[in-house]
């Protein structure tokens, strides 16, 4: 063979074998990373860390919760890496090749749920003031590593993180969803299969709303009939169900595990049929109604001149505050078109009265502004802004729902399966396209205590279909309440959404295809 062919081939060997190498350890950019929500501030330099089945992570000092946390972690890696990575606990900074996750008091600026993630061909490591930075860290760290890692079974490697520090930490302090299991009733599992993915996308609110119409879904000891009666059926007619106190403690648990506090809602005094035909005192009439199962609204209240009415909310108050380690009891207070405004405004005051006498602090729907407003008590903007401004001039913090903008259960289009569009269509990027700050001239920054995009269930009956309507707008909800807004707009966003349909793929999540995302077809890393 000639020499040139000979030297020809063994230069092609060579490009080969340069571009092989370049590709194996071609060095990763952290800043080219498709996080959800878009962290605050991230610096690249250029190279990356390998998991092996060297690797474990290992928590400072013996704290529970930080081993918690790391088996959390732990948890979610190992099925699909194999590495068989353990928590392990130190009291200074471990050997190089594992991660390490520890508590500092001294970085203000990440507040209670900020982290700082500094990767380093050699470490990983996360810091934060409260284990809960820690726990939102590792969602960061979940998304850091190729969409398969979320795979139930073992994928093929490797297992790279890009180098480089991530400083982050949430814009709102609320950030949130809320699930209506009254007109279609959830199951312990489908909640908590939802909560997991609300803690993926750093959320850190769920909003159970337990009670309306169509049925009353939590457990009361000393009104017994309200689920056994009340909770027998739902909207179309179904089977319903309800949550015993231990159910629901249950998911107040898993939800508490994930830094995830629970809202539980008794929608009151209208949306209160369920109740209304389980006991008939409650009833002006003194008639007990028929079960419900239709979809109309604001045909129902409770009757608000009779004593025993607040015999029994104080009673289903006091057993749900103490079933809720969460700061905030939801009253409803929306849609009372059968409650007379003269009725309405003290039975509202006298309520709020209750629920600060337990212990907690009033969250209700906007209506609630037109009453006199407890000092914490926080209005939930979702139709009037007339409302929510109202509750602003009496001093309360507004959380942001504008059915318009949030309202999960609105279709996309019109070809929609599933949703309503009273409010509006809200496709992916309508979806993501606002500024809780600066939708109502009214309501500032500071009024703000967050966001929450309420899913309502008229429409769907099971987990699957209430995916379809919560992905992927969920993220972009989640990235509204963390991210500021000086960082967010969708042309960059829908880019990482893109990426991100791996990533609900991995975890079985039923979400609405946009053909408004250019969704990555294949894991890119
Ligand atoms: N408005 C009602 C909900 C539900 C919703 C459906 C609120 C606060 C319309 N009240 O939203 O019960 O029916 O989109």
């Amino acid at each position: 063979m000639k020499k040139t062919k000979l030297k020809r081939l063994a230069f092609g060997g060579l490009v080969m074998t340069v571009i092989l190498v370049q590709t194996a350890c071609k060095p990763s950019d952290l800043s080219k990373e498709n996080l959800i929500p878009r962290p605050v501030s991230v610096s690249a330099t250029g190279s990356s860390f390998d998991l092996t089945d060297q690797t474990d992570i290992f928590i400072q000092g013996e704290s529970v919760e930080l081993k918690q946390i790391g088996q959390y972690l732990a948890d979610k890696l190992n099925p699909s890496t194999a590495l068989g990575i353990e928590v392990k606990t130190t009291v200074d900074a471990p050997v190089p090749g594992n991660i390490f996750l520890s508590l500092s008091g001294s970085d203000a600026e990440l507040g209670e749920e900020g982290y700082e993630l500094t990767i380093t061909g050699k470490t990983v490591n996360l810091v934060a003031n409260k284990p809960a930075g820690l726990f939102r860290g590792v969602q960061t760290i979940r998304q850091l590593l190729p969409a398969k890692v979320e795979m139930g079974d073992k994928q093929k490697g490797p297992w790279k993180l890009a180098t480089g520090v991530i400083r982050d930490y949430p814009a709102y302090g609320y950030r949130g969803s809320m699930l209506d299991v009254a007109r279609h009733f959830f199951t312990v599992d489908e909640v908590k299969s939802l909560i997991d993915k609300l803690a993926y996308y750093k959320m850190n609110v769920l909003h159970l709303h337990l009670s309306d119409d169509q049925g009353w879904r939590i457990e009361i000891k000393s009104w017994p009939n309200l689920t056994a009666h009340g909770g027998k059926t739902e909207v179309g007619g179904g089977e319903g169900g309800f949550y015993t106190q231990e159910q629901y403690s249950d998911i107040v648990k898993y939800a508490q595990d994930r830094y995830i506090t629970i809202v539980p809602e008794i929608d009151m005094p209208g949306h209160t049929n369920a109740a209304l035909a389980s006991y008939a005192e409650l009833n002006c009439s003194g008639k007990a109604t028929e079960l419900y199962t239709g979809t109309e609204v604001g045909f129902s209240t409770f009757c608000t001149n009779k004593e025993v009415t607040y015999k029994f909310i104080d009673d289903v108050i006091r057993e749900l505050a103490a079933l809720t380690p969460g700061e905030y009891l939801h009253i409803g207070g929306d849609e009372s078109h059968a409650t007379k405004i003269e009725d309405y405004i003290p039975f509202m005051n006298r309520v709020q009265d209750m629920v600060i006498a337990h212990g907690k602090k009033v969250l209700a729907w906007d209506e609630i502004a037109l009453a006199t407003l407890k000092p914490n008590t926080v209005v939930q903007y979702w139709a009037k802004a007339e409302n929510a401004i109202k509750g602003v001039a009496q001093g309360a913090k507004v959380l942001m729902s504008p059915a318009q903008n949030a309202y999960l259960d609105m279709q996309y289009d019109s070809t929609s399966v599933f949703g309503m569009h009273w409010a509006a269509y809200i496709e992916v990027d309508k979806g993501y396209n606002w500024d809780p700050a600066n939708l109502v001239p009214e309501i500032k920054k500071e009024n703000i205590m967050g966001i929450e995009a309420p899913l309502w269930s008229e429409t769907i009956s099971n987990l699957k279909e209430a995916e379809y309507l919560i992905f992927p707008r969920l993220s972009g909800y989640a990235e509204i309440g963390w991210t500021p807004v000086e960082l967010r707009n969708w042309d960059n966003y829908k880019i990482r959404l893109a990426s991100h349909g791996e990533r609900m793929k991995a975890m079985n999540i039923n979400f609405f295809p946009s053909k408004l995302v250019l969704w990555d077809s294949k894991d890119k890393k």
